[in-house]
């Protein structure tokens, strides 16, 4: 198939949402994320052009040993999704705890490069397309937001990656969503963005024509 779609942090959220509508689009999609049981049941609910692939993107082999795994299972892979990511119990500087910095900057930051490295072989045998989840709070000045610098590398890596993925003639696009009702956050956030709409825009991204580079697409709700 041409149309082969690997996610991180497909086990919620974003990620199954958009897994949800790229099978619906035709799609063979590998789901990663840590909770197996979550990937297992989004594969009954999806059938089988999903696989779920289990693992953990701060362990570089784990991520190798999927991306060659769905690669076996698929022909190849046409598209990276690298959107795990992680937020922290406190937003501000002084009230941060150190330690939970280390564990989220693991997977929003090293996660990523772990994920674009394990997936570039593969994206530059297909000409392929790489997506990732930064954030509005990656393109703006918020206070106190570590959870925000940790964004600001992925778009500040996504635009370096376009550049690296059209000297071969692939595509990158990175993703900026404001607040999105998702698992990320305790309460339910019925007037913010839905995980459908982040969706939307990743699929708009990959269905592009080939001459046509999305690269950045930021939305916010407008409550
Ligand atoms: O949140 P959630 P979202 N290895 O918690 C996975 C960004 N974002 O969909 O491993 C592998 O439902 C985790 O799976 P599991 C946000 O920063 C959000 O909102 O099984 N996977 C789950 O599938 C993130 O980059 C908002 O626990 C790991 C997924 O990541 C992306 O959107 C706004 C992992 C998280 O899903 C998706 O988050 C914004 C690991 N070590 C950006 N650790 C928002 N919600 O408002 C976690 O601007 N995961």
């Amino acid at each position: 198939s041409e149309k082969t779609l690997l996610i991180t942090g497909a086990s919620s959220g974003i990620g199954a949402a958009t897994a949800r509508q790229a099978i619906a689009n035709g799609w063979t999609v590998g789901l990663f994320a840590r909770s197996e049981d979550k990937l297992n049941a989004l594969v009954d609910e999806l059938g089988d052009k999903a696989i779920a692939l289990p693992g953990d993107v701060t362990d570089f082999e784990s991520v190798t040993a999927a991306m060659d795994k769905f690669a076996d299972h698929a022909g190849g892979i046409n598209a990276v999704y690298a959107n795990a990511g992680t937020g922290l119990s406190a937003a501000g500087t002084d009230a941060g705890d150190p330690e939970e910095w280390e564990r989220m900057i693991k997977v929003n930051v090293m996660g990523v490069l772990w994920t674009v490295k394990a997936a570039m072989p593969y994206l530059k045998k297909s000409t392929g397309h790489l997506l990732l989840t930064g954030s509005a709070a990656g393109r703006r000045h918020i206070a106190g937001s570590v959870y925000g610098a940790s964004k600001w590398f992925v778009h500040g890596y996504g635009g370096n990656l376009s550049e690296e993925m059209k000297s071969f003639g692939g595509r990158c696009t990175v993703i900026a969503p404001g607040m999105v009702d998702t698992p990320f956050f305790d309460e339910p956030k019925p007037d913010k963005l839905q995980p459908e709409d982040i969706a939307d825009a990743v699929m708009h991204a990959l269905e592009a024509n080939p001459r046509c580079a999305v690269n950045e697409i930021f939305l916010m709700p407008t409550q």
